[in-house]
């Protein structure tokens, strides 16, 4: 699932620093992208490999680093502002949980029909917003800067966006996500009308504005294609990736949300086959499967006792003991569809890389480049982008 990574055979990781030379690798060379040109790194939730996710300060370390765009995810306020949080569930990336004035506003709310315990976004005004500070969700990372930055809103990223693309000499772009649409209109908080409203205000309307807005959902944007012509990207999901490589659905990461309260039989997988991106296609400019969809992996089983093997000796398994398989046809296809693709989530830590890449990150940023991925969301912006100047 979306916190997890995967996973290819050793020998086309070697092959493929000699295809991008092949390819050029460097600017006004030609790449296997649906347009040609290089693809795109997208500073996912700022840099949160490196400072708590959803902040301006990483945001513009992401910018810094050299992303081409940033990501803000966005949920709404009691007040119906937007700002930038990964779940309208703010506990596990704010303070919040340390804040005795807010202490009554504990609850319990249904997302995506599962049920959850916390501080949400919606019991809280933007005012009240301001008053907390950003702490980092995984616990492996550097928790130094806890507590120290604001969660910024919409307006704000688009802000520093143009101030520091200005700076940089480069044009940055951002890369919304209207989290859980369907949770929020139930909420009386619909994130679309005001994510197009923030928008307009800074003249961004067509498909050359330096924005792209993405969704898991649906029919949020087929809405959104009535109404905008900026850039639009279906997200595609999966609950997590099963010992043989397959992908495995179960709910609420089985399908688009909407899919489920319609009672529509469709999954996420059949988003990407040929028909569902022709489909696509009638209401997105690209698509941003979880990568595992471009390129599974799968554990290893060699004594078959029906346990996966402890590839790298260190007494559990995990991604480390995954391999990489051949590419599925999902990006050919895509690109025939005349669909884009961009790939979510590229982690740099050892632990959460494939056994192929041996502890390389660029590694995988290549084997992925190679396919012909047009963009990555990537936690290190910086790996990313140097993978793709090699
Ligand atoms: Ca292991």
């Amino acid at each position: 699932m979306r916190q997890q990574q995967a996973t290819k055979a050793g020998f086309l990781v070697l092959t493929v620093a000699a295809a991008l030379t092949a390819c050029g690798g460097s600017d006004g060379e030609s790449y296997p992208t649906l347009s040609g040109e290089r693809p795109l790194v997208i500073g996912h939730r700022g840099a949160a490999g490196y400072l708590p996710d959803h902040t301006l300060e990483g945001y513009k370390k992401a910018i810094d680093m050299g992303a081409d765009f940033i990501e803000p995810d966005l949920v709404a306020t009691k007040d119906g502002a937007l700002i930038a949080r990964h779940e309208p569930n703010i506990t596990g990336t704010t303070d919040v949980s340390q804040r005795a004035e807010f202490a009554a506003r504990k609850t319990k709310k249904v997302v995506d029909g599962v049920e959850e315990e916390g501080w949400f976004a919606s019991d809280f005004t933007l005012a009240e917003i301001k008053t907390l500070r950003a702490i980092q969700p995984l616990a492996d990372r550097d928790p130094q800067y806890n507590g120290k930055f604001q969660i910024p809103t919409l307006e704000e990223v688009l802000d520093l966006a143009k101030t520091e693309g200005a700076k940089a000499g480069r044009t940055v772009g951002v890369y919304p996500e209207t989290k859980h649409p369907t949770y929020h209109v139930n909420l009386g908080l619909k994130l679309e009308d005001r994510l197009l409203a923030v928008l307009a205000k800074y003249g961004y309307t067509t498909k050359a504005a330096p924005v792209i807005v993405q969704s898991f959902e649906v029919s949020n944007l087929k809405y959104l294609r009535t109404k905008t012509q900026v850039r639009l990207v279906q997200l595609v999901d999966a609950d997590d990736v099963k010992a043989d490589g397959s992908m495995s659905l179960v709910a609420p990461y089985d399908k688009p949300y909407d899919f489920a309260v319609a009672g529509d039989a469709r999954t996420f997988a059949s988003l990407l086959t040929p028909a569902g991106l022709k489909e696509v296609k009638t209401y997105a400019d690209g698509v941003g499967p979880w990568k595992p969809y471009l390129i599974p992996s799968k554990q290893v089983d060699a004594n078959k006792d029906g346990k996966p093997d402890d590839l790298n000796g260190d007494g559990k398994v995990d991604e480390r003991d995954r391999v990489m398989m051949a590419p599925t046809d999902v990006v050919k296809n895509a690109h025939a569809a005349g669909l884009f693709v961009h790939a979510y989530t590229f982690r740099s830590e050892a632990k959460r890389l494939a056994s192929d890449f041996k502890g390389d990150p660029k590694a995988e940023y290549q084997l992925f480049y190679q396919l012909g991925v047009d963009g990555v969301f990537s936690d290190f912006a910086d790996h990313a982008v140097a993978a793709r100047n090699r």
